[in-house]
C-alpha cells in the first residue's frame, strides 16, 4: 500500500465539483459536472461487437454512470446511425462519450483517422485517446479538431495489463504534455493521480472491479487469460487517488449488468467521498 502512496498523488486538495468550476477544458468541465451532480465516477466500458446490445446495455446502466467508453472498431455492424443513437441515450441520461481509440501514429495521421474514415470519431466523441510513444506530435494532429469542437484529449500513462511498457520516459511525456497544456489535455489514462488535484488534469483509471486483486473474496489474483489485471475502486481512488474508474467486464458481463453497474457506482462514490471527507470538515 505505501508504494501507491509514493507513486500516486492520493491526496485531494479540492472536490470535483470544485475541479469543474476551474476545469480549463470544455469537455472536462462538462464531465466533473456530470459526476458531482449525478454522484457517479464510474466509466462504462461498452465492449461489444453488436450495435443493439451496445445501444440496449447503455439504456440500463446510464443512470449510474458519468461515461460511455467504447471501442467502435469493434462494431460489426458500426453505422452513423449508432452513433445518432448512442448520443441520444447519452444526451437524455447525462452521460458523455469516450472513443478509447489510442492514436499512436505520426500526428498527421493521427489527424486524419480522428477526423475522417468511416468513423468521424471527432464528430461525435466529447473525448479520446492517444500513445505518446511517437511523441509530441500526436496531440498536435489531433488538435485543430478538438479545438475546434471543445474535445478532450486523454493521454495514456500507464497501462492496466502485465508487462506494460507504457512506463518510464513514456509516462514521463504524456505527464508533461498534460501539466503544460490542461486546456487541451483534459486527462491521464493511468493507474491513479500523477500530478496534484491542482493541476486540473482527470485520472481515469482502466483495469478497476469490485473483484479486484484487493478484494477480500478474489480468488486467485484477479484478471483475465490476456494480462488484464484488476483492483477494486477503493484501491484505485483512496489509495492511488484517480478520479474515474473504467469498468468492462465487471458489469456488462455479469449476470444482472444494472446491478452490477449499482454496486460499481456505489463502491466509487463512496471511495471518492471517503477521499474528500477532510476538506468538508476543513
Ligand atoms: P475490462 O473488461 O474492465 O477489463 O475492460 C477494460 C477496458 O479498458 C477495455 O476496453 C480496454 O481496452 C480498456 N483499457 C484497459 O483495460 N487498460 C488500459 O491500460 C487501457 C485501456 Br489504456
Amino acid at each position: 500500500m505505501s508504494s501507491d502512496h509514493d507513486r500516486y498523488h492520493h491526496r485531494r486538495t479540492l472536490t470535483l465539483e470544485q475541479r469543474a468550476a476551474r476545469c480549463p477544458n470544455p469537455a472536462g468541465r462538462r464531465l466533473l459536472e456530470i459526476i458531482s451532480r449525478k454522484r457517479t465516477n464510474l466509466c462504462i466500458s461498452l465492449d461489444m461487437t453488436d450495435s443493439a446490445e451496445i445501444l440496449s446495455t447503455a439504456r440500463l446502466v446510464a443512470p449510474y454512470v458519468c461515461l460511455f467508453k467504447t471501442h467502435v472498431d469493434i462494431v460489426a455492424d458500426f453505422s452513423q446511425d449508432f452513433v445518432a443513437e448512442l448520443t441520444a441515450i447519452a444526451e437524455e441520461h447525462d452521460v458523455l462519450i469516450f472513443e478509447d481509440r489510442k492514436f499512436a501514429d505520426i500526428g498527421n495521421t493521427a489527424r486524419l483517422q480522428y477526423e475522417a474514415g468511416m468513423y468521424r470519431i471527432a464528430e461525435w466523441s466529447h473525448f479520446t485517446n492517444a500513445h505518446v510513444v511517437s511523441g509530441p506530435g500526436v496531440v498536435d494532429g489531433l488538435r485543430g479538431a478538438a479545438e475546434r469542437l471543445g474535445r478532450g484529449l486523454l493521454l495514456l500513462a500507464e497501462m492496466s495489463s502485465a508487462g506494460s511498457l507504457v512506463t518510464g520516459p513514456v509516462t514521463e511525456l504524456a505527464v508533461e504534455l498534460a501539466a503544460r497544456e490542461p486546456a487541451l489535455i483534459t486527462g491521464l489514462i493511468a493507474g491513479g493521480a500523477l500530478l496534484p488535484d491542482t493541476a486540473d488534469v482527470i485520472t481515469m483509471s482502466p483495469g478497476v472491479s469490485l473483484a479486484g486483486e484487493d478484494s477480500p473474496t478474489a480468488r486467485p489474483a484477479a484478471g483475465d487469460s490476456f494480462g488484464q489485471q484488476y483492483v477494486t475502486p477503493r484501491r484505485a481512488i483512496m489509495d492511488r487517488g484517480t478520479d474515474v474508474v473504467i469498468v468492462g467486464r465487471a458489469i456488462i458481463g455479469a449476470a444482472d449488468p444494472v446491478a452490477a453497474a449499482k454496486l460499481h457506482q456505489t463502491a466509487a462514490w463512496q471511495a471518492y467521498e471517503q477521499s474528500v471527507a477532510h476538506l468538508q470538515q476543513a
